[in-house]
Order: structure tokens, then C-alpha cells, then sequence
């Protein structure tokens, strides 16, 4: 079996369904992505199929709807304080927008994390330990985790697990020429669902997971707690948990990151409005909203927005959405931790901190956790 797509809770696997080279899990039924892709696979169950059929419905740009992306955008601009979900920043041209802030003089999130991993990976892999299953949450393209792949000691297995399938299946191809001695197993899911660690052909002594690039910023406190635990109850007694983390600093740093000089970020913000133009047909002026930061440091947040610049009316599958001047829509949080706070809210998740490593100027920080439950 190559592949497997569903939308079913990871539970309702049978076992011997699981070491396939792809599973795929969502959490909506109806997405044309997941449906073109599906038709790519050479097997699949045939129960698993019916839930995911696209959804042909009167669009001009395309033949289907993503349901969940709808539902959350109709459900987050009806709210008393509009608000949109961050993780929709991430279409083609968001993700292509994203590239490009990595790369920004003004955000140091990426490079400084990569110059933390690149001094101190030998370091990391012996903290992680040998014969491990690595899940790694967000994997992307893959290539900046191949150092710590390299520098792991008898690496079992390989586990990428991304929202989006367009890299994924093509860099596990890719890995495994690479690392024949790895079972490479991509999982299509949305990491802040629960799921169970694939079946390997050889057992790993432990399973470990890497959460680089600071994105548990991006959930609130309590949501972040939430996923911790149930990391650590995915990867069961002695996991690790490797995790960057963005650091609090002065606050003009912080803000600069986020608003960019070349204006790359408020493109990747305004990009979010487009999207809902092209995909779920809205028409909205997006040259009347414009990109709001705020850094509150006394929690230690960035809070991202789109403000209307005008009285005005947005209309998304026939329901309208009204914005008055200088109304702000929510559309993402970016948390900066200490690292005592970070440790603090990993310790009711039963991880504790065995190692973590920052740059010289203490902007970023990785993390090394164990679940030290028994
Ligand atoms: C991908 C969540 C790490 O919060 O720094 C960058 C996203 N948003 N610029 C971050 C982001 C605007 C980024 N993370």
C-alpha cells in the first residue's frame, strides 16, 4: 500500500493498515486538494473513499469548495471581534511569501534557529538518543532537518508530518535514496490533532518529536499546553520533544520582524483576503485593509491584523460581512517565550527539560524534553 487518506480519528485504523509509505489524515471531508490527490494513489481502502470525493459547487475559479476553510472563515468573521485562522496564511503564494520573510535582515527567527542547530546538532542527536523515531511537525521540504537526521545515531524512522501534501510525498522520495537505512513515513495531518505514530518495520527504542521554527507561537497559552500533552501522549514514556522556541527581547526587534521594511509581511497577511477571493469566491477590497502589529510585552505576544481602512462590505458565498474604519480582524498570534516560562507550561505536560541551546544574543532558543511520565 502507498498510500492512505482519511478523515477518520487515527483510532479507527486497523493496525495492519498502517505501515503504508503515506498516511494521510485530515480533518474535513471535502477538499479538492485532497481529492485530485487521492486519485493519484494506486490503492487505497475503498471504505476510506466516500468522505472524500471534492464537492463540485457554482465557483468561478474552481471546481470545489475546502469546506473546513470556509467554515472557519464564515464562522471567524461572524464573531463580535472578526478574527481569520493563521494557518490558511499557507496557499502557494503564502507559503512562497513565507520563504521570503525567512529570508528577511529583520526577521532573525530562521536564521538564528538554523545557526543553533548547525553549531550544536552532534549535541542534539546524543540528547535524542539512538534508534529513535524522529516525527518531525511541519516538515516542509525536509532539507534543513538532514543534519539532525545525519547526526542521529541508528535512526529508525523518519516521520514528516505537514498540513500540505505537495512537498511531502516528493521529499520522502527523496529521503529515502538519500538515507536507505530510514524508513521514511510521510503523514498528511494537521499535527495539532491527535494521531498515532506509524508502524515501522524495525522498533525504534523511543520516539522523539522535532518542532522547529517556533510555531507552537502561534497557539494561544492554553492551546499550546493542550498540544504539548497530548505530544506526550503520543510518543508515551522517555519521547523527547525537541522545540524551538522565539525568545523575549526588546520590542522594537520583535515588531521589525514582523513588520518588515519591503512589506513581505503584510503581503503574506493580505495574501490571507486573496485567498478567500480565489478559493471561496469573497470579493474583497484588498487594498482597503491594511497590516496592523502589535507586541504586548507584558505577555510576551505579537498579535497580527488586518484593519479596514473604509466603511465596507465583503461578501463570501452569498453572506455579507460588514467592516467599519479602522476595524481590526484578529488573523495571528506569535508568542514569545522565556525559557523557565516554556519549561513551566511543558512541566504540566509531564515533559521535563533535560538540555537547551540559544545564540549568543539569546533571540531564539531549542529545547530538549522528556516525558517523564511512567
Ligand atoms: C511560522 C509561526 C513561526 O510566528 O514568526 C512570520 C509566522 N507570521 N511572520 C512566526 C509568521 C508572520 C511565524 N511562524
Amino acid at each position: 500500500m502507498d498510500l492512505i487518506t482519511t478523515n477518520l480519528p487515527a483510532e479507527a485504523f486497523p493496525s495492519s493498515t498502517i505501515s503504508a509509505k503515506a498516511v494521510i489524515i485530515t480533518n474535513h471531508s471535502h477538499s479538492i486538494r485532497q481529492g485530485s490527490f487521492l486519485r493519484q494513489a494506486s490503492i487505497y481502502p475503498h471504505y476510506l473513499t466516500d468522505a472524500f470525493l471534492s464537492y463540485p459547487i457554482q465557483q468561478p475559479e474552481s471546481k470545489s469548495i475546502n469546506h473546513a476553510f470556509l467554515k472557519d472563515v464564515l464562522v471567524g468573521l461572524s464573531q463580535p471581534k472578526k478574527e481569520l485562522n493563521c494557518k490558511y496564511f499557507y496557499d502557494e503564494r503564502g507559503s512562497d511569501l513565507f520563504d521570503q520573510i525567512c529570508q528577511l535582515d529583520e526577521y532573525y527567527l530562521t536564521r538564528t534557529e538554523q545557526m543553533i542547530m548547525d553549531r550544536h546538532v552532534d549535541e542534539m542527536a546524543y540528547q535524542i538518543g539512538t534508534g529513535a523515531m524522529l516525527v518531525e511537525f511541519g516538515s516542509g521540504s525536509s532539507i534543513k532537518t538532514r543534519t539532525l537526521i545525519e547526526a542521529l545515531d541508528s535512526l529508525v524512522a523518519y516521520v514528516p508530518v505537514d498540513i500540505s501534501e505537495d512537498h511531502l510525498l516528493k521529499t520522502a522520495d527523496d529521503l529515502r535514496q538519500r538515507y536507505p537505512d530510514v524508513e521514511v513515513l510521510p503523514m498528511v495531518a494537521d499535527f495539532t490533532r491527535e494521531f498515532q505514530l506509524p508502524k515501522t518495520v524495525r522498533t525504534p527504542s523511543h520516539a522523539a518529536v522535532y518542532f522547529p521554527g517556533s510555531t507552537i507561537g502561534n497557539f494561544p497559552a492554553d492551546q499550546a499546553a493542550q498540544m504539548l500533552s497530548m505530544i506526550a501522549r503520543v510518543l508515551g514514556p522517555q519521547g523527547g520533544l525537541l522545540i524551538g522556541i522565539d525568545l523575549q527581547k526588546e520590542p522594537s526587534i520583535i515588531k521589525a520582524a514582523y513588520d518588515d521594511s519591503r512589506n513581505i509581511t503584510a503581503e503574506f497577511n493580505l495574501n490571507l483576503l486573496h485567498r478567500i477571493n480565489r478559493q471561496l469566491g469573497g470579493n474583497f477590497n484588498v487594498d482597503q485593509f491594511r497590516h496592523h502589529v502589535e507586541y504586548d510585552s507584558n505577555i510576551g505576544r505579537v498579535e497580527i491584523y488586518l484593519v479596514s481602512t473604509h466603511d465596507q462590505t465583503a461578501t463570501i458565498q452569498g453572506q455579507e460581512f460588514h467592516f467599519g474604519i479602522g476595524e481590526a480582524v484578529f488573523t495571528e498570534h506569535s508568542h514569545k517565550y522565556t525559557i523557565e516560562g516554556f519549561s513551566q507550561m511543558a512541566a504540566a505536560a509531564e515533559f521535563s527539560l533535560h538540555k537547551h541551546w540559544t545564540d549568543p544574543e539569546r533571540q531564539f532558543a531549542v529545547l530538549h524534553l522528556v516525558n517523564e511520565r511512567c
